[in-house]
């Protein structure tokens, strides 16, 4: 019987999977993993991060923009605790992230081993399937199931904790084996009831002025095409959430854009408001889209329900069709249903369809444009956001940050293709998740460019992974959007509270003097004339840049938010 290591298996399990890259931090009890990594030829590519937060972050969109399982790992006590904010964030966003924490030897447990902590009951809250190894037979079982959680059904994330005498034991090498399609998302898709369809079929056809909503579903499902078809067979005008944009092209002409209280204006919610009929996809129809459960209103509308995860329906609004399958695979299949009672799509042109969409994006955008040209100091938002859609490649990832770049680039940033590009934290919003999120996003999609959008709150949360950027030599270019305040919070303060403002504001930062000193090409800009230029010779360069604006405060500019409190 041939043997590995445990740490050995581990290794050659997560290679058989399909994984490329690994994002993480060292500590005493990995040794055994990092010996392993290092003696082994298996074409994975470790990423040596500075805080085992940003690792995680780094797979999450890694993930996102890949459509391959991220993986994270960091060692026992502290690093297992400062990984969980990223793999939560995965989790509750449906998006395959590992999570491997080496853990103090099974045979030390309960002797006050330094680091020692029940690192199984510390990710049960935060992951769809988790599991901290006793014996290292057990290895190839264990990353298999954990790998069949992630990708199929509703994806999510993942914890393996492997101690330090487990990576050292032996496993027998007949065991190690896996089934590679699970290693990207979703695996397994399983198709929706014909019954439900043709529910749904019908509830929609019956329908004066039906909307579509979609959530993060429908990019992760890789199922654009067959949204697209649908919505154009019944010309139905599609929303977005935040973490649903990429479902279709932002410019296409039924394309509303994001709608909710965080992106959504009142041009939007108007069209919301009008539809007799929601179908959710991929949705889950929570505080922040449905600006607290009031746009659509519930009782008022009928609704179809389409999710892959059962859980999801009908948990806000009572449901008058559930669908439960794939998103690709309903969504083609609900079209393919219409289509036997539809030739052309129907005239809308009173009601909810193109022309409704085309004047509510003229209106929402009117005042956003003049805006936009404002040469105001400080610097408007919506300038930024305007000159950063003129520079973009059409192709360009962008990630954002909470605080000012989130409402601001989903409402007003046009995606001008479907997909995956833009790339919010919206499971928990915490600061500090654009910084690393992009170096995921770049090496998981090299050739596209890639921007971080941050509020200087967030910069504080994340500066110290500039090291990593500028020692692999990404060429990201990050932007903050610098108030000196931690802006959401004090707008909430101003609108709910009469402008008590306690315990907000911090001082000034010379972010791009501390970018600098990593060796990131950096500018820093006062005057709006400045901008442009600025922002242009940093997405041009070659290397990373920074570009720290000086922006007015988000109490003060006319964000696209109707709620500060989520
Ligand atoms: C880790 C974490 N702590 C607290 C919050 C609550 N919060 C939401 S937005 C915000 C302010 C963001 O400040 P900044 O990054 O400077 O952006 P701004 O709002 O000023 O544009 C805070 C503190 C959070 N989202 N995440």
């Amino acid at each position: 019987m041939s043997q590995l290591s445990g740490a050995e298996a581990f290794v050659r399990m997560l290679q058989l999977h399909g994984v490329r890259h690994i994002f993480g931090l060292c500590g005493d009890t990995s040794l055994p993993l990092y010996d392993a990594l290092q003696r082994l030829d298996h074409r994975i590519t470790h990423i040596l991060t500075r805080d085992e937060r940003s690792a995680a972050y780094m797979a999450d969109a890694y993930a996102r923009v890949t459509g391959r399982v991220g993986v994270c790992e960091g060692p026992s006590g502290g690093g297992a605790t400062y990984i969980l904010p990223g793999v939560v964030e995965a989790n509750e966003s449906s998006i395959p992230v590992l999570a491997v924490t080496t853990d103090i030897a099974v045979g030390a447990r309960g002797r006050y081993v330094l680091t020692e902590l029940d690192q199984e009951a510390l990710f049960r809250p935060l992951t769809k399937w988790n599991r901290v190894l006793d014996r290292a037979a057990k290895i190839p079982e264990v990353v298999r199931a954990a790998f069949r959680h992630m990708t199929t059904g509703r994806p999510g994330a993942a914890h393996i904790g492997l101690p330090f005498d487990v990576q050292r034991e032996p496993v027998d090498e007949a065991d190690v084996h896996a089934d590679p399609t699970l290693g990207v998302f979703p695996a397994r898709r399983t198709a929706p009831d014909p019954a439900a369809i043709a529910a749904a079929a019908e509830a929609i056809l019956s329908a004066e002025s039906p909307l579509l909503i979609c959530g993060g579903g429908p990019v992760i499902a890789g199922a654009m095409a067959e949204l697209e078809a649908l919505a154009e067979l019944l010309e139905i005008p599609v929303a977005t959430t935040i973490s649903g944009q990429g479902a279709i092209a932002e410019d296409h002409p039924l394309a509303l854009g994001v709608v909710g209280s965080n992106g959504g204006t009142l041009a939007t919610r108007a069209l919301v408001d009008q539809a007799d009929l929601v179908v959710f996809v991929g949705c889950r129809a929570g505080s922040v889209t449905t600006e607290r459960w009031r746009h659509p209103a519930p009782g008022k509308v009928r609704v179809v329900h389409v999710d892959v995860d059962p859980a999801v329906i009908g948990a806000n609004y009572p449901t008058e069709v559930a669908v439960v399958g794939d998103a690709r695979l309903a969504l083609a299949a609900l079209r393919d249903e219409v289509a036997r009672f539809v030739e052309i799509p129907p005239d809308r042109s009173e009601g909810l369809g193109r022309e409704a969409v085309a004047r509510a994006r003229a209106e929402k955008f009117a005042a956003f444009q003049e805006l936009s040209r404002s040469d105001e100091v400080p610097i408007r938002p919506e300038r930024i956001v305007a000159t950063l859609q003129d520079l973009l490649p059409e192709d360009a990832v962008i990630v954002a940050d909470a605080g000012t770049p989130c409402p601001y680039f989903s409402a007003y940033f046009q995606q001008r293709r479907a997909g995956r590009q833009f790339i919010s934290n919206r499971a928990h919003g915490a600061l500090g998740y654009a910084l690393p999120a992009a170096v995921g996003a770049k090496i998981g999609r090299p050739d596209a460019g890639c921007v971080a959008v941050m509020g200087d709150g967030s910069f504080g949360f994340a500066s110290g992974e500039l090291e990593t950027i500028v020692r692999l030599g990404l060429p990201i270019t990050m932007v903050v959007i610098a108030n000196a305040t931690f802006g959401w919070i004090k707008a909430g303060q101003r609108s709910g509270f009469e402008g008590r403002y306690f315990a907000v504001d911090f001082s000034p930062g010379q972010h791009a003097r501390i970018a600098e000193a990593y060796g990131v090409r950096s500018w820093r800009v006062e005057d709006p004339a400045a901008l442009q230029p600025a922002l242009a010779a940093a997405l041009a360069a070659d290397g990373p840049t920074l570009v720290d604006v000086v922006t007015q405060p988000l109490h003060e500019a006319h964000a696209p938010v109707s709620e500060w409190i989520a």
